[in-house]
Parts: C-alpha cells; structure tokens; sequence
C-alpha cells in the first residue's frame, strides 16, 4: 500500500507543473507536488542564492564535475568552462546521441534558467500547429491569462534606445535593417523597471551582472515567484523537492501509484517511496514526462498507453551562431542577460526563421552579435525505451536542416554588411553554428495523439499531461508562454468536467 495518499499529485514544477499545482490549490483540492531538484531560496556562502555564470561553483549544473555551458570557448579558449563538485544544481544538459537538451532543476523548472522571453506564437502558425484547438478561444482567453498570470513586460522603448546595456541588440537592429528585415520587441518576464534600477546603481545587478542560465538572484519573476507562490499562498498544495519520480502505476481500483526516489544533495538515493492519488498531473517537462509514460508502457505498468507516446519530438529548430562585426561596430562590453528584440522572418514562406538577438556578456568588447534562431525544421524524431533508459533518434542529419536554415537568413545579412560569422564560440575551430544542443525540446506526448484534445492521457482516466511534451516538436517562438496557456485551457477543462464530486 502507498505510504503517502493525495487527492492529486503534479510531477515537476515546471510551467506545466506550476499552472496545474495553481489551479488545482485554488480550486481547493489537496495537491502534493514533487520535484527532483532543489528548491532555490537559500543563500550560499557568498551570500547569494544562485552561482554567477562567470565564475560558476556546484550550483551551476545538475551533478557535474565539469560546467558545460552552451558557448564553450572564446577566441578558441576553454575559458568559459570550470571544476566543479557533484551537487543538484540548477541547469542541467542531458545528452542523446546527436543532440544534447538544456533543461532547467529545481523548483521552478526552466523558469530559474531561461531568458525569460514572453513570446506569443502567431495566431496561424499556433492553428496550425493545433488544428483540434479552438484558436480564438487560446488567444481570447488562455494566453491573456498565461502572461498576466507570468507577470510579462515590455522594455520602455526610450530607455531601450538610450541604455547601454542594449547596444548590441540595437546593432543587430540596423544590421538586419540594411537587409531588409523586420524586427519586433520581444516580451519577458523580467521585471523592467528593476532591469532599469540596475542601471541607474539604485538595486543589486543581476541581468546587469552576466546572470542567466545559471539562475538570477534578483529581477527575474520565476515560476516560484508566481504560480508556484500562489499554489503555495492556497494553503492547499504541499511540495516535496530532491525527488525523483521513477515509476507509475495503476492500482487495482484505479488509483495511480507513483515511486520517487529522494536523493541527498550529493546525489545519494536515501528513501525510495510509494505515493497514491486520485488525479496525476505530469509536468517532467518533455524528457521527464515522455520517459515516465514511456517507461509505464514498455515496462507492462500502463500497458493501454497510446503508441504515439515517444513520438513527435523536435528541438523548436533552435540554432545558435555569431557574426564578426567591423571594428567600428562596438556591441558594448555591457550587455543585459534579457533579450528584448527578435528578427521575424517567419512569414517568408521558403525559409521562415525567427531570430533572437542574444547577449554575449563577457564584460569585454568583442564584435560578436550573437543569435538563438528558430527555424521552421519540419524534422521530428521518436523515443525508444531499452535497459531502463530513454534513448533518442534525433540525427545530426535533422539538426543540419536547421542550420542551413539559419544559414540561408545569416548569408543574406552578412553579404548586406560586409561581415562573416563566428568561428570561435562552439567549441571546434571551424564551427559557425550551434545545432548539436536545444533549449526547447518540445513533444514526445503531443496534444490530441498520445492524449485528448485536452490533455488526458487516452486509455489512462484522471492522467493528464500539461507540459512542453504535447508540443508537437515545434512552435516558431520561445514556448514557455504557450506551454502555460495551454495548462491554463487544460485546468479549466478538467476542474469543470473531471475533478467535480
Ligand atoms: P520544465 O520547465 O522543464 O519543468 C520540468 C520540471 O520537472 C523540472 O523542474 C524537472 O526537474 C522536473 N522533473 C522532470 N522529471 C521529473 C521526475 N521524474 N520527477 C520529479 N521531477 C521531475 O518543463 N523558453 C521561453 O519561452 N523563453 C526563453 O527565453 C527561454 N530561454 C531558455 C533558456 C535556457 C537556458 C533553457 C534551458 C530554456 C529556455 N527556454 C525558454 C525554454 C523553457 O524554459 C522551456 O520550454 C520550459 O521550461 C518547459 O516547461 P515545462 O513545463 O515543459
């Protein structure tokens, strides 16, 4: 028998983890949420809660005995990479055959991590993507209040224009005028008028300070500081950190049984424990939650699982690349951690692109305009399970076609510049583009295959999932924004019509 009985129990403490923990605490039904990172509140002994990026300790990575940051050199120098000791910290990067993840631990998920970019896919690119979705209803009602719920806001265009810290995103600007390209400001949940304290020396630096991926002390408005917060504030949701949900089951009258293993913080498992509830909720994200169903399936525990769960996985199209700008062209050795502007090229029909302009904050001047592109790769891959562990049929093949996408938009802006790419940043001395990692996956439960048009888990009733995995592998922006909007339409769903008595 399961030791610890919950009406409901959420699996992670992500963006999906957090909108069902929210809404379900709200709703007044006892929730117990588990994580397998730790929860971020404490300060070291230097007093800050998180690591800085430029001189990271054990707090940067899950477990590591190196940091493994997504630009590892500079000038061809592994000079961005440090010993660290094995520890649960807050940024993970899981690797595959041909492509490694980034992936956010701890209370909070990838919001401790991202760039905290906001951004709203374009109505038709959204339908498209979700043909069983009433798009007018996401973009009337559950994106609304994803962004209020979020806190998201925009940089004050005359501070933008004028500060520093964004001079690198005004070159790229120009650069990407000269070519003939549009560019948009991009939402964030990063607290701008703090962001603008910062500059003024009025409040403690962190997007101002080189922070970012290995979390942000001050500014930043992560998932601990609001949904989560509000689950927490209901009285109702109970959270367990440092463990790891490693099985599911049902029982015979129809209740789940989870396994968690609960590590120290040197990685040792010291309880493995047995859960119950009524109502689960899976917010691993699309590693953690694909491998959990993808398990239960293989495994004979939840043998009526559907067979696309595994399937319909991509990595957004991510590709990440810097150009060589002329001497008189000075990105600024400081730079702000939040990016806040975008190339859109995705309505170009033959090779859409959407184009972050990402910061470089090395505190040095060093010519580079750096870039997360979002290609519109039509690949996707599946998992397969074997031995215990999830493997991915992700081929270095899949990730080229999102390179030669970027590719295709950075020739057109160097030819109009002047300028060439970047051959220093990614590790090999003749590398112009980063396709081997992803900071979105995205799939491997998608939406209205391995699950309802809602989110319940066919053949399993009362299992939902409400995370990055029912993306179907791509959704042409950064898609934190659109993970949480579709759990808000899944709550709202399910506490009508599954959770009443
Ligand atoms: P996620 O946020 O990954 O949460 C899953 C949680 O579940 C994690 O806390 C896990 O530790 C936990 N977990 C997993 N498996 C288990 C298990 N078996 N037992 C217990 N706990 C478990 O999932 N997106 C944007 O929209 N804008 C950005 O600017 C942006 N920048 C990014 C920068 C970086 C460096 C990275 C890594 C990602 C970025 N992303 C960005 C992506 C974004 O963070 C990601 O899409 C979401 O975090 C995914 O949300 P999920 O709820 O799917």
């Amino acid at each position: 028998d399961p030791v610890d009985r919950a009406p409901a129990i959420v699996v992670g403490s992500g963006y999906g983890g957090a909108v069902a923990a929210a809404r379900l605490g709200q709703a007044g039904i006892r929730t117990l949420v588990l994580e397998m990172g730790r929860l971020w509140n404490t300060p070291g002994p230097d007093g800050t809660v998180f690591c800085s990026t430029r001189a990271p300790d054990q707090r940067s990575m899950w477990f590591r005995t190196r940091t493994e940051a997504p630009l590892a050199t500079f000038l061809w120098l592994d000079v961005v990479n440090r010993d660290i000791s094995p520890y649960p910290g807050v940024l993970d990067r899981v690797h595959f055959d041909a492509v490694s993840v980034y992936v956010g631990r701890g209370v909070g998920g990838g919001s401790l991590v991202n760039g905290g970019m906001a951004v709203t896919p374009p109505k038709a690119y959204f339908a498209e993507q979700f043909p069983g979705v009433d798009a007018d209803e996401m973009y009337g009602t559950y994106f609304p209040r994803a962004r209020a719920a979020l806190g998201v806001n925009t940089v004050d265009p005359a501070w933008f224009e004028a500060t520093e810290w964004y001079r690198y995103t005004r070159v790229s600007r120009e650069h990407a005028r000269r070519t003939g390209l549009r560019t948009t400001f991009v939402p964030n949940v990063y607290d701008f008028v703090h962001m603008a304290r910062e500059a003024a020396g009025t409040a403690t630096r962190s997007a101002l300070a080189g922070e970012v991926v290995y979390g942000n002390n001050h500014g930043k408005r992560s998932l601990d500081k609001t949904y989560l917060a509000a689950a927490l504030g209901t009285g109702n949701v109970t959270l367990h950190t440092l463990e790891r949900v490693r099985a599911i089951s049902r029982a015979r009258d129809g209740t789940y049984v989870l396994t968690a293993d609960r590590v120290d913080l040197t990685g040792r498992v010291v309880e493995t424990r047995e859960y119950g509830c009524t109502y689960l909720f899976l917010g691993g994200g699309s590693l953690g939650t694909t491998e959990l169903l993808l398990r239960a399936r293989e495994t004979g525990a939840l043998p009526d699982l559907d067979a696309s769960v595994g399937a319909g996985w991509g990595t957004n199209g991510n590709v990440m690349l810097g150009r060589a700008n002329h001497l008189w062209d000075t990105v600024g050795e400081n730079q702000s951690t939040m990016p806040v502007m975008g190339i859109d090229d995705w309505a170009n029909a033959s090779n859409p692109v959407f184009a972050e302009i990402a910061p470089l904050p090395t505190g040095l001047e060093h010519w580079v305009s750096l870039y997360l592109a979002i290609t519109k790769n039509p690949e996707r891959a599946s998992f397969s399970y074997s031995g215990g562990s999830m493997r991915l049929g992700w081929t270095a093949a899949q990730s080229a076609v999102s390179a030669a996408m970027a590719r295709k938009l950075f020739d057109r802006i160097n030819a109009a510049n002047s300028t060439i790419y970047r051959y220093d940043l990614f590790g090999s001395s003749s590398r112009a583009f980063a396709d081997d990692f992803t900071y979105h996956p995205l799939g491997g439960c998608v939406l209205g295959k391995a699950t309802d048009a809602f989110g319940r888990v066919k053949g399993y009733p009362r299992l939902y999932v409400t995370d990055g995995s029912l993306v179907p592998g791509s959704i042409g922006v950064n898609p934190f924004v659109t993970i949480t909007a579709l759990a808000e339409r899944t709550m709202a769903r399910v506490l009508a019509e599954d959770t009443a008595p």
